[in-house]
């Protein structure tokens, strides 16, 4: 059978010969971010890992291919015409219509699992949005968790969905969650939310995921918690004002489904004339690095346990 996805040399050779490899997303930089920043970001992220010890492998659908590791060029037309947000679901959909787009975080984990990666960054993933009594909007990204097993390093999930009500969710689905130096689900903006998880070190992760795929044979995702940098964070009372003020504004728009995040997003990068996408920013770079901290110590835990 073809595969429908295409890696690219460097990746698939890192792959092949086991070493450290960190998929990354690109909703984040098509529809989370303002260009020009997008594409700095998207650099920056591949720069962090590599500068880790880690392969950066950025996934995205370019012409309905499905690719891991796109080149410069790609990224740079990516970045500028953005095209769809692609999520797991749409994936069949997208390769058939040729589309253009960004993959989410469903997508893109499916595609990591695919070629065989096991670690994955993003900012923040997908969760229950509030006013989900009326709505039912929960993000496809929570599904994956449950059925991919993958190390999913994140700021938690995004400020903007019902924090209390996600963390619920990943129980129900099965999905452990962790604390990386914290021992609260962190708020994405902010480093506290009164919500608490274990907090563990980078060998304490490491063996989780051995447990949880090697010897429990698991299938699902373990969601590693990064809080915030202490110094990019934002005071909590703003964030909360801005983000009731964006819940407004879409409701007034009718505002709805896959449009709703992206929406969201942009408007609390105007309210807070950028404040929330340099956090945004700072925290994913974050992200990036405890990434690659997790693959090394993953890989190298695999290495001593087969001999
Ligand atoms: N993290 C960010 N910014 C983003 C996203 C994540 O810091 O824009 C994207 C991810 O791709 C995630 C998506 O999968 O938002 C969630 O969209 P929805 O709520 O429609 O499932
Ligand atoms: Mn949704």
């Amino acid at each position: 059978m073809n595969s429908p996805i295409i890696v690219n040399a460097e990746v698939a050779n890192a792959i092949e010969r086991h070493l450290p490899v960190v998929a990354l997303e690109t909703t984040i930089i098509t529809h989370g971010l303002p260009y020009p920043q997008n594409l700095e970001t998207a650099r920056l992220l591949e720069d962090t890992i590599r500068a880790a010890g880690a392969v950066p492998a950025t996934i995205g659908m370019l012409a309905g291919e499905a690719r891991v590791g796109l080149n410069k060029n790609d990224l740079e037309s990516l970045t500028r015409q953005r095209g769809e947000k692609i999520q797991r679901r749409s994936l069949p959909w997208a390769a058939a219509r040729r589309i253009s787009g960004g993959t989410t975080v469903s997508a893109t984990m499916s595609i990591a699992h695919m070629v065989g990666i096991r670690v994955f960054v993003t900012g923040g993933i997908g969760g229950v949005h509030r006013g989900v009594e009326t709505s039912g909007d929960v993000s496809e990204d929570l599904a994956e968790l449950a059925r991919t097993p993958l190390a999913v390093v994140s700021a938690g999930a995004k400020a903007i969905l019902d924090l209390p009500r996600t963390l619920e969710m990943l129980e129900t689905l099965g999905v452990m969650v962790v604390g990386y130096q914290t021992k609260e689900f962190p708020a994405f903006y902010t480093r506290h939310s009164g919500l608490f998880i274990p907090s563990l070190n980078i060998e304490e992760i490491a063996s989780l995921l051995y447990a949880t795929w090697q010897e429990w044979q698991y299938k699902s995702s373990v969601l590693v918690c990064n809080p915030p940098p202490p110094d990019n964070e934002l005071p909590a009372g703003y964030v909360e004002e801005l983000i009731a003020q964006a819940i407004a504004a879409a409701h007034e728009e009718q505002i709805k489904g896959k449009d709703l995040t992206p929406f969201l997003l942009a408007y609390l990068e105007k309210s807070s004339r950028g404040k929330t996408v340099a956090t945004n920013i700072a925290l994913v770079n974050a992200n990036a690095r405890l990434a690659a901290e997790v693959a090394k110590a993953y890989q190298q835990l695999l290495g001593t346990k087969s001999c």
